[in-house]
Formats: structure tokens, sequence, C-alpha cells
């Protein structure tokens, strides 16, 4: 049984304990789902330890994640919605915060979210345009967001040209020595390191506009309702800050546009489906309405390549560091998951004028 099965006890939950497992396929946070008993009904919750190497400032990421939480809450009590399934609820601490610290690690609490599922893979189209839709009503919803109001958790978090810059040092420092047996996929970034800037000197010469996004829309960050097929939620508000429509657009086709694992070693498996793609392009853009502007839209595809090309780097880059950012199970599991994103790279650049053609239509 876990070393944490008594945190909930400073949480505002009622009833019996009745378990505490790891769940979940998250790479950043430790997830847990905590079953109680109460008049003879199990109710569920999610536990989880967060991530303090990374978020150095727990009492902003929470504030963040409170108040985008109240602003959906009242969104969807607006149309008529459950926010109790829709949004993402914070269970608070018998003090009254929305954390609680036990002198070593932060812990939130979550109410969890029933009869749905985050997938790790695209079972069916209907799924990914599914999660379009989810996540393209996120972006709309936070078009009203004030985002002054928010605390920008990782800064630089999509600055493809900052993560070269990171890449370029874990390969001077090499602490791990992998460096030699890495060469080749090295070298393939270098090769594509005129990427970098396509989408970050737009954001900064004011063409493409900086607004609240979600910026990690992978498919498992969607919880999809196992009875309907529809989007029930958006889940996993860590990185909502500053950032783009197109890079939250490209992270869900970089994801869901395989037909393989992130981490699948046979790369024969790994493929970009166009197919797909269209189909999310279809769902997102229906979803977002008018609240996209020309140079948003004209930049979705090269949102695609980029996100894919700097999750990659980053996937390396922490390979050479030792695996110390994205969880692993296995050696060679970040490695892996690096050139999966390469190999989706080549085949989205192969179509880069059939992905760009059909924006335009
Ligand atoms: P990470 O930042 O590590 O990715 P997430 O917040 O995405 O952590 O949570 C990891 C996984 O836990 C999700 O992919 C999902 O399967 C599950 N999960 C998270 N929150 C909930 C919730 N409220 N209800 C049900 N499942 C959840
Ligand atoms: C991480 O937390 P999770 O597993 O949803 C990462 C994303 C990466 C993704 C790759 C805060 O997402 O940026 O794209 O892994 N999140 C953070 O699967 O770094
Ligand atoms: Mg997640």
């Amino acid at each position: 049984m876990s070393e944490y099965k008594d945190i909930y006890k400073h949480f505002l939950i009622d009833g019996e304990f009745v378990s505490l497992n790891r769940y979940g396929e998250g790479h950043i946070n430790d997830t847990y789902k905590l079953s109680m008993k109460t008049d003879g009904k199990i109710v569920n919750y999610i536990l989880q330890k967060i991530n303090d190497r990374l978020f150095t400032n727990i009492e902003a990421l929470m504030r963040n994640i409170q108040l985008v939480t109240d602003f959906c809450r009242v969104s969807v009590l607006k149309r008529g919605g459950d926010p109790i399934k829709e949004c993402l609820t914070l269970v608070k601490t018998r003090d009254q915060k929305n954390y609680y610290f036990d002198g070593k690690n932060y812990f939130r609490v979550y109410v969890f979210i029933e009869d749905a599922t985050s997938h790790q893979i695209v079972r069916n189209p209907e799924d990914f345009y599914q999660s379009a839709v989810a996540f393209g009503n996120f972006a709309k919803l936070l078009a009203d967001f004030d985002a002054s109001q928010l605390y920008e958790v990782l800064p630089n978090f999509h600055n493809t040209k900052v993560r070269f810059e990171n890449f370029q040092k874990a390969v001077e420092k090499d602490v791990m020595n992998r460096k030699a047996e890495v060469m080749k996929e090295i070298n393939w970034v270098i090769e594509h390191k005129h990427l970098c800037s396509k989408i970050v000197d737009k954001i900064e010469s004011g063409e493409i506009p900086l607004r609240v996004t979600h910026n990690d829309t992978k498919l498992n960050n969607v919880m999809i309702d196992d009875q309907t097929g529809k989007a029930m939620a958006v889940i996993d508000l860590d990185t909502v800050m500053p950032g783009s429509l197109c890079y939250d657009f490209g992270d869900s086709i970089r994801f869901g546009c395989n037909p393989a694992a992130e981490d699948e070693p046979d790369l024969s498996k790994v493929n970009y489906r166009f197919d797909l793609y269209e189909i999310y392009l279809k769902g997102y853009l229906s979803a977002i309405g008018s609240s996209i502007t020309k140079a948003e839209k004209d930049n979705l595809a090269m949102g695609a390549v980029l996100m894919t090309y700097e999750c990659g780097m980053r996937f390396l880059t922490d390979y050479l560091e030792g695996d110390v950012y994205f969880r692993t199970h296995r050696k060679g599991q970040n490695l892996d998951r690096a050139r999966t994103q390469f190999k989706l790279v080549d085949d989205m650049l192969s179509v880069f004028d059939k992905m760009q053609a059909l924006i335009n239509q």
C-alpha cells in the first residue's frame, strides 16, 4: 500500500478508506486513484503528488487551476451542463486550501470523473473528432478568460528556440555518456533547426496572438464518455498559461495521428495518419468558430510539425540528461519516444503541402 495512504485525511473527504493505487499514464505528476466507501457506496477521487521539481511555485500553480476550474464551472452551469462531469473539480483541504503540503511533498485531490476514459491511442475517428471539439471549445471558453490573472507556470514552455538551446547544452554536457549512441538522432535534430523559429518569430512580431491556451492537448488529457463517445471534460490544467492555438492544435495532431504508442520501439508501426488530421481539423475549426484569426489558421499545420519536432527534441534531451523529466518505466524509453516523433515529422513534412491545402479549402 502506498506511503501516501493517510494523505486524504487532510482533505474534505468522508467515508471509510478502501484503496489507493497508482493510476493513469501521465508523464509528470504521481497520480493515484483513491476509493472511499460512504453509505455502502464507493466514491472515487484522484490524488496527485504534484511534481515540485518542475512546478516551483505550487501556490501560484494551484491558484491558476482554481481560477480556471471555477471559470469552467460557471460556463458549464450556464449551458445547463453538469460541472462535476464536465470540469475538473478540486477538493479542498480541511483548512480550506486547494493543496496540502506534508513538509516534503505537495498533494491535491480532484473529484474522479466517472464513466469516462482517457485514451492512450485513437480507437476510432469519432473519438478523435470529439477530442477536437472538446479542445476547440476549451480554447473558445478561454478566449473570455482574463489572461492577466494567470501566473506563467513554465516560461518558454513552447519556445522551440529555447528548447533547441537546451538540447544543445545537453549534447555538449553529455552527462550520461549517451551521445555517441544517438549521433544519428542528434544530427537529425540539427538538420531541422530551421523549424525552430517558424512560429516563435510570428508570436514575437505579434502576427500570431498570444492567448490563454491549454498547452498539453494530447488525447489522454481529455475524458471521453464511455456511453455516448462524446468528450466529457478537458483535464490536466497544469500548463494553462499564455500560448498559441497553433501549439494546442499541433500537440493533438502529434499524439493522435499516430496509430502506434508514443514510445513504440518498432518504427514500422509509426505512421502519420493524414485522414485523422483531416478529421481533427474539421472538429477543431467547427468548435472554435470565429475565435481563430487568419494567421493562426494559416499556421495550424506548421504547429503540428513544430510540436512534434519540439517534443521529440525534449525526449532526446531528457535521454541525454539521464531521464530526469519525463517518467520512464524502462531503459531507452525516452529515446524510443524521440524516434517516433522524428519519424512523424518526416512523414508530416512529406505531405505538408496537402496539410496546408486542406486548411485553405
Ligand atoms: P500528468 O500531468 O502526469 O499527465 P494528469 O493530470 O494528466 O497528470 O493525470 C494523469 C491521468 O490520470 C490522466 O491521463 C487520466 O487518465 C487520469 N485522471 C486525471 N484526472 C482525472 C479525473 N479527475 N478523473 C478521472 N481520471 C483522471
Ligand atoms: C507531458 O503531463 P503529460 O503526460 O500530460 C508534458 C507535455 C508533453 C507530453 C508528451 C508539463 O504531458 O509537454 O508533450 O508529456 N507535460 C509537461 O507526452 O511537460
Ligand atoms: Mg496528462
